[in-house]
């Protein structure tokens, strides 16, 4: 008798959740957003989950009468995991996007499931070129290391560099990196030397930077993924390259404002290319930092926050202008063309790539009110991403 009561009560409450949970689906629209909030890009995680909140924090949780939902799910930085998260977000959880994508493979893993059930997937973090092509559902919100490594093999041989090494993760976005600086400085009449490759998982920088030192290049122009600059800038200072007159260039990656500022004075004066700085001087940056900062105990936010920030904006327009009905292509269609100003500057969701298309600026790291930053003194307007032109 009392376990037949039981069981009733819990078929009951069965049935209840059940049934709100159907209400719920009408009403709201979920975003499924996979990160690496644990292992070696952890820090991207944090970003760009905070970044999020934040969006969602200053335009409302509710868009064109749908409850957002927003559903953060660790994919520890394993490619395999990503993909199992996202197939379990779209079955199970019915997502409407899916967003995130802290490194190229964990995006790339995820894009056939994107293209099997119609639903866009936003990239904010990853950066090789090719990633939009491997779904017609993927837009991508962040930036591509040949859009970045293009502007400074233009701007190094003007200014004294002609001799490089290249060193970059081995993998997707190291090797667009290295490929795309390679053939704009031959072309702009420098010489790469030597092209060393490390690994992405647990690299030991100091064999690589001795062969470097033996090399006297002008410069040593590096990749490595956000997180992992400062470990370069360590070992490039401990071991006196500086000193020995070889100079630190490369994306903006590896002076990624999330750790810039614990770098110290070794820093200065380094040049990097890329689409974001905290230090960028325009209102709606400016706005966006100290927000950011208000919101998460003084953290400043990096590029990936800015790739979560945007990438929330052109979910949530989408979102407004076909007001939840039509499903994944609808979305998609509205993503594709959208233009604003993003506290990088401007942007735009170029409708034929599902790429953006935005400002690449030179920076230089200066001390500012007592803290080091990205100093920007030259910008390259509306930079489509080359690694498309081939
Ligand atoms: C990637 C590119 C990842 C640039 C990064 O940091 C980055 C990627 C995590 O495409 O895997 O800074």
């Amino acid at each position: 008798m009392h376990k037949r009561v039981f069981l009733n009560a819990v078929a009951l409450a069965i049935a209840s959740l059940s049934s709100t949970a159907v209400l719920a689906d009408g009403n709201s629209f979920k975003i499924g957003l996979i990160l690496p909030m644990t292992g070696q890009q952890a820090s991207t995680g944090r970003q760009i989950e905070a970044a999020a909140r934040l969006y969602m924090a200053q335009n409302g949780d509710t868009v064109a009468g749908k409850k957002i939902e927003l559903i953060v799910k660790d994919d520890t930085t394993v490619p395999d995991m990503t993909k199992r998260l996202a197939q379990e977000l779209v079955v199970n959880d019915k997502v409407n996007v899916l967003a995130g994508f802290g490194i190229t493979p964990s995006a790339l893993a995820t894009a056939p499931i994107a293209t099997q059930s119609k639903t866009p997937q936003v990239v904010m973090a990853a950066a090789t070129s090719s990633i939009t092509e491997a779904s017609p559902y993927i837009v991508r919100t962040s930036f591509t290391l040949p859009q970045a490594s293009v502007s400074l093999a233009d701007w190094a041989p003007k200014n004294g560099i002609k001799k490089v090494v290249t060193l970059v993760s081995d993998y997707g976005p190291g090797i667009d990196a290295e490929k795309f600086f390679k053939e704009r400085l031959i072309f702009n009449g420098g010489q790469v030397v030597e092209s060393l490759r490390v690994p992405l998982r647990g690299p030991d920088f100091a064999p690589f930077l001795q062969k470097v030192r033996d090399l006297k290049p002008d410069a040593l122009f590096v990749f490595v993924p956000s997180g992992a600059g400062a470990a370069v800038m360590k070992q490039f200072l401990e071991r006196g390259m500086d000193k020995a007159g070889i100079k630190l260039i490369g994306t903006g990656d590896i002076t990624d404002d999330d750790q810039l500022n614990d770098m110290g004075d070794g820093a200065l004066g380094v040049v990097t290319s890329h689409h974001y700085s905290t230090y960028h001087p325009s209102a709606v940056n400016k706005k966006f930092v100290e927000a950011f900062q208000k919101a998460n105990k003084g953290m400043r936010p990096n590029f990936m926050a800015v790739g979560g920030y945007d990438g929330m904006r052109v979910i949530y327009e989408a979102l407004k202008v076909t007001k939840g009905n039509g499903g994944g292509d609808a979305l998609l269609a509205a993503m594709k063309g959208q233009i604003f100003e993003s506290p990088r500057g401007p942007m735009f969701i170029d409708a034929q790539t599902r790429d953006v298309v935005q400002n690449i600026y030179l920076r230089k790291v200066e001390r500012k009110d007592g803290q080091l930053y990205n100093v920007e003194f030259d910008v390259i307007k509306d930079v489509k991403d080359p690694g498309k032109a081939r």
